[in-house]
Order: structure tokens, then C-alpha cells, then sequence
């Protein structure tokens, strides 16, 4: 099995897990955030810098990386890790997601999803067989199953249908998966805010023995409070000695939240996305460094952080940049904001270490401005 979930300690107030992955490409400890690199980049970081913040483990996109260049290419350079020269580990996506989120004009058919490429416009058609297929060419140490996520709010009826299509799928998956003792394949539970149907899913996937487990088709807009009760009843229907990942989410408050209810991985572009148009994370909540009241401020982002942006760089400076739309400038709020997010699970593991991690939610609900009317 290349995957290994290491139970460290789980903290007496909330039951939340410390623990490490390991992977072929060395390990992680968990509450874990991974930062998004969709084409086989983190958008403006080098590989060395995410090392530098403390990151083991990236994510990247079969979909974008089978329309562009093509995961033959990928595969020819030696894979992934080559391409891109990143040696920690690597988690691919497995593209259902994105094509349903991409796509308009997609069909699903119990074969696979058809749609237009989001570029050319080109007719594409997309399966467990194939993304596994890419997947394998592409090389990454975790690889995901091919899921249906449906919309929020989607019925009962809807829900059912696409939980049972999808489990239908993850046998495919399985079966299709070429390198099963190089490469983790993780399933993914869905079954939306519906009790029933994650039982049923999780009851199926488990079944089917993957080395990880996700949880899908949250994030997707329904209220933070329908979330946090889903994985209040799924995280618990998951094996103990696997690691589980909330896919796509990424918020600080969401990933303290995630963490409290037996969560051990997260990503999502947030920090990435909003780094670009100017808005950072900080310990007293967002800061728009954009805005007009930042242009004589020569203080750092957040005077409470100690990353290479805060240590050096003015939210003056910065603001300048971005407005004059200069690379360095959305170089300099993305390493902030995926630094904040690293330390941030760095604190939730010293909590779970103390047993505090209800008392640290407390305490940094209170300082983001979380709990303010
Ligand atoms: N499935 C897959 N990728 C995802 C999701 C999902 O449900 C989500 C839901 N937030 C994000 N990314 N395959
Ligand atoms: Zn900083």
C-alpha cells in the first residue's frame, strides 16, 4: 500500500485527529492544507518557496492537465514530480468535479460524463476508466476516484441516483487503476446533506477497502451549519486508520471546523484566488490591501505573521503593485496568504497536541472577527 495514515493523537475536548500520511514521496502531518496547483503550478510560487512555507503535499488537476499539454506529455517528462521538479507528494483531482463546475452542455450517462472542452469548445467525454488512465500517466502519490458532485440543493431522489452511480463508478475506478502499489486511489463519498445516503455511500466505499476517503459535495453553497452537521455523521462512518479529506474547502473557519470534526486534509484555491486580486488572510480577518486606506500604511499585512512577505514588504508597497497589476505584487500576497494557512493547521496541530482545539476555535473565532454580529 502506498499510503499509510499514522494515528498520533486525538485531543480529549473535541476528538480531532494528529496525525502523518506517508506517501511515496515522503509524509505530512495532518490537519493538513494543500495548496492548488491546477496546471502543475501553485499560480506565481516556485516549488522551493512552498517547501520553504512548509508545504509537503500539492494538488493538481487531471482535467486541466489532460486538455493542456496532455498527460502523455506529462508521462514522457517522467511525471508529474519531473515536470514540475516538486519532490513532496502529490494529489491529483479526478476531474469529474471540474467538468461539472467547468463545463455547460455536459451529459451524464452512466458510461461517463460527455461535455465541451472549456477552451476549444471540442467534445470531450470523460470516465472512470479514463481519468484513471490519465492519472496513472501523470503519476501522482494520491490519486482520486471519478465522482458525480451534484448541485446544492439537489433532491432526495437526484441524490440517490447519483450516490449509487457514483459508488458504480468507484468499482470502475478500482478495477481500471494500473499502479495500485505505486499510487493511493481514494474514493469519495457522496450523498449531499442527506443522512441516509452518506451512510449508504460510506457503508459501500468502505466496503471497497481505498486507502483514503473524501468527502465530496460539500462547499458547493449550502450554509456553513448543513455542512458542519454532514461531516458530523460522515467522518465517523470512516475508518479510523485511513486518512479522510474534505475536498475544495479552505476557509479558516471551515478548516478549523473540519478539523474538529475528524477531518485530516483539505485544499481549495482561496488563499491562491483572492492572493490575486488583493485580499489577504490575516489574524483579525481579511484585509483588502487594494483599498485606498493602504496607500501611506507602511506596516506589514499582518504584524502578527512571520513570513518573507510580512518580514519585509509594506502593505503600501504591495498595494501599489497590485494596482499597477505587477506579478511581484500577487507573488507576494500568495505566499502570505498560503504561509497563514499552513501555520493556521500548524496551531490546530499544537492545539490537538494540548487537547485545547475548542478553546483555540474560541480564541481564533474571536480574533478573525468570526463571532462579531
Ligand atoms: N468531488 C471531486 N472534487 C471536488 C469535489 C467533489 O465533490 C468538491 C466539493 N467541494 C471539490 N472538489 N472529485
Ligand atoms: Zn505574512
Amino acid at each position: 500500500m502506498p499510503i499509510k495514515y499514522e494515528l498520533i493523537k486525538t485531543c480529549k475536548q473535541t476528538g480531532a485527529r494528529l496525525g502523518r500520511v506517508h506517501t511515496p514521496h515522503g509524509s505530512f502531518e495532518t490537519p493538513m492544507f494543500m495548496p492548488v496547483g491546477t496546471l502543475a503550478t501553485v499560480k506565481t510560487m516556485a516549488p522551493e518557496e512552498l517547501k520553504e512555507m512548509g508545504a509537503d503535499i500539492i494538488l493538481a488537476n487531471t482535467y486541466h492537465l489532460w486538455l493542456r499539454p496532455g498527460e502523455d506529455i506529462v508521462e514522457e517528462a517522467g511525471g508529474l514530480h519531473k515536470f514540475m521538479n516538486w519532490d513532496g507528494s502529490i494529489l491529483t483531482d479526478s476531474g469529474g468535479f471540474q467538468v461539472f463546475s467547468l463545463s455547460d452542455l455536459r451529459d451524464i450517462k452512466e458510461e461517463g460524463v460527455h461535455f465541451r472542452n472549456h477552451i476549444s469548445g471540442e467534445k470531450l467525454f470523460l470516465s472512470p476508466e479514463k481519468a484513471m488512465q490519465i492519472q496513472n500517466s501523470l503519476g501522482p502519490d494520491i490519486m482520486m476516484a471519478f465522482d458525480e458532485c451534484p448541485p446544492y440543493p439537489a433532491s432526495h431522489e437526484y441524490m440517490k441516483s447519483s450516490v449509487e452511480r457514483t459508488t458504480r463508478w468507484a468499482e470502475r475506478c478500482l478495477e481500471a487503476h494500473k499502479r495500485p502499489n505505486e499510487q493511493g486511489l481514494f474514493g469519495i463519498v457522496q450523498g449531499g446533506e442527506y443522512e441516509d445516503l452518506r451512510r449508504q455511500s460510506a457503508r459501500d466505499l468502505v466496503s471497497m477497502d481505498f486507502p483514503g476517503y473524501a468527502v465530496g459535495g460539500l462547499s458547493v453553497g449550502e450554509p456553513k451549519d448543513v455542512m458542519n452537521r454532514a461531516l458530523e455523521f460522515t467522518t465517523p462512518l470512516l475508518p479510523d486508520h485511513k486518512p479522510r479529506y474534505l475536498m475544495g474547502v479552505g476557509s479558516p473557519d471551515s478548516l478549523i471546523d473540519g478539523a474538529l470534526r475528524g477531518i485530516d486534509m483539505f485544499d481549495c484555491v482561496l488563499p491562491t484566488r483572492i492572493a490575486r486580486n488583493g485580499t489577504c488572510m490575516t489574524s483579525e480577518g481579511r484585509l483588502v490591501v487594494r483599498n485606498a486606506k493602504y496607500s501611506r500604511d507602511f506596516r506589514p499585512i499582518d504584524e502578527a505573521c512571520d513570513c518573507h512577505t510580512c518580514r519585509n514588504y509594506s502593505r503600501a508597497y504591495i498595494r501599489h503593485l497590485i494596482k499597477c497589476n505587477e506579478t511581484f505584487g500577487f507573488r507576494l500576497t500568495t505566499y502570505h496568504n498560503l504561509y497563514f494557512l499552513l501555520n493556521l493547521m500548524k496551531q490546530v496541530r499544537q492545539a490537538i497536541l494540548d487537547d485545547r482545539l475548542g478553546d483555540f476555535r474560541e480564541e481564533f473565532f474571536e480574533q478573525y472577527g468570526f463571532n462579531k454580529p
